[in-house]
């Protein structure tokens, strides 16, 4: 026959198992030690009908009591850890040393683009933006580029197709259309800059892109001849370059100025075209209602590409929009600053 368990030892020692498990895995294990089918309280119920019979009702009825008890315990442990754990998540170590999200670069064209602005706003330009969809009549027609011109086919042009038949729309070619914008809204002295995205429908190599930035430049006022123009742009170029650097201008034709020229800069033994130029042809300034006689002045549009090739020795120009993330690395911790 067997003796009657104590049941206060026994929920004590039980209770103390259950305080000692630390995380949930271990008061699954207790569970089962203890309620599980083979579980020891499981056990002690088991033996009660091995009493006499006048003690096992007391004995049987506190030992369900007891089950009861430990199954409430039970849960209330697992609830005190889960809300322990919860509260671990919501703490923020102050301590712990900050992380630096990864961070990107300037774009080369960009850091150039800055530096080429805030060297011509030294100079005393303003500088403005135009559209890159352009009306045909700014990009062409009102540049003296009328459509049976041959002179069109200087820039292969991407059109926009549009259903309607109003005026015909495309993406601009250069930045030359904002020199007839400007006039249409301001009177001189003008000293302009645009720097602006331009688009021709053009085979791409190692020094034309499908996709480039120019800068345009426009200055109109009394007596302005082609010698401010030379001294303006040999100066930028001296700014930009260096004195040393070694220029180069050439008769050109654009048929917005006249007379027209190009500049180059020695590169790699060779001569880069730069940019194109001119002193503002006498019918655009009478088409802004300017006196001719009265007014001059010059403009010039600049290729960024080229000065950011020429400024950081990059020999193919496609490298710029090819999006390879080694070669703008090279250009972390450049600012732009000229
Ligand atoms: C023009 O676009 C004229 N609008 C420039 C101008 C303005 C002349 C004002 C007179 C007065 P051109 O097509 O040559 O000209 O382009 C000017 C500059 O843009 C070039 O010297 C070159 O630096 C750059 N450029 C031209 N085509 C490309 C190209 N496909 N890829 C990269 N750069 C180019």
């Amino acid at each position: 026959m067997s003796d009657a368990p104590d049941l206060d030892a026994l929920e004590e020692t039980a209770r103390a198992a259950l305080a000692a498990a630390g995380d949930a895995a271990a008061v699954e294990d207790w569970r089962v030690g203890w309620l599980g089918r083979k579980g020891r309280l499981t056990g002690v119920l088991r033996g009660v009908r091995e009493l006499p019979a006048e003690r096992r009702p007391a004995v049987g009825a506190g030992a369900n009591r007891l089950k009861l008890a430990l199954q409430e315990a039970h849960g209330e442990r697992l609830a005190a850890l889960r809300e322990a754990r919860a509260d671990e998540g919501a703490a923020i170590d102050v301590t712990l040393p900050g992380r630096q999200p990864p961070q990107g670069t300037l774009h080369p064209i960009t850091i150039t683009r800055r530096m080429m602005e805030r060297t011509f706003r030294d100079m005393g330009f303003d500088v403005v933006e135009g559209p890159d969809v352009e009306l045909e009549t700014y990009n062409f027609d009102r540049l003296r580029i009328p459509a049976d011109h041959p002179a069109r086919e200087m820039w292969d042009t991407i059109w926009i197709a549009d259903e309607d038949a109003g005026p015909r729309k495309l993406l601009r070619t250069h930045t030359s259309p904002m020199q007839i914008r400007y006039l249409e809204r301001r009177e001189p002295p003008i000293r302009v800059i645009v720097p602006g995205t331009c688009y021709r429908y053009e085979a791409v190599d190692a020094t034309h892109e499908w996709m480039l930035s120019q800068f345009e430049g426009l200055v109109i006022d009394e007596g302005l001849s082609f010698a401010h123009l030379k001294g303006t742009l040999e100066s930028f170029v001296q700014r930009l370059f260096g004195s040393e650097i070694e220029t180069r201008f050439r008769c050109d034709y654009f048929p917005f100025v006249e007379p027209g020229a190009e500049l180059a800069i020695r590169w790699q033994g060779d001569w880069l075209e730069v940019l194109g130029c001119g002193m503002v042809h006498r019918e655009i300034i009478e088409q802004a209602g300017l006196d001719s006689r009265r007014y001059t002045g010059f403009a010039f549009g600049i290729g960024v590409e080229r000065v950011a090739m020429l400024r950081y020795g990059v020999t193919d120009i496609r490298a710029f929009y090819a999006n390879d993330l080694r070669f703008l690395e090279r250009f972390r911790g450049s600012d732009g600053s000229a």
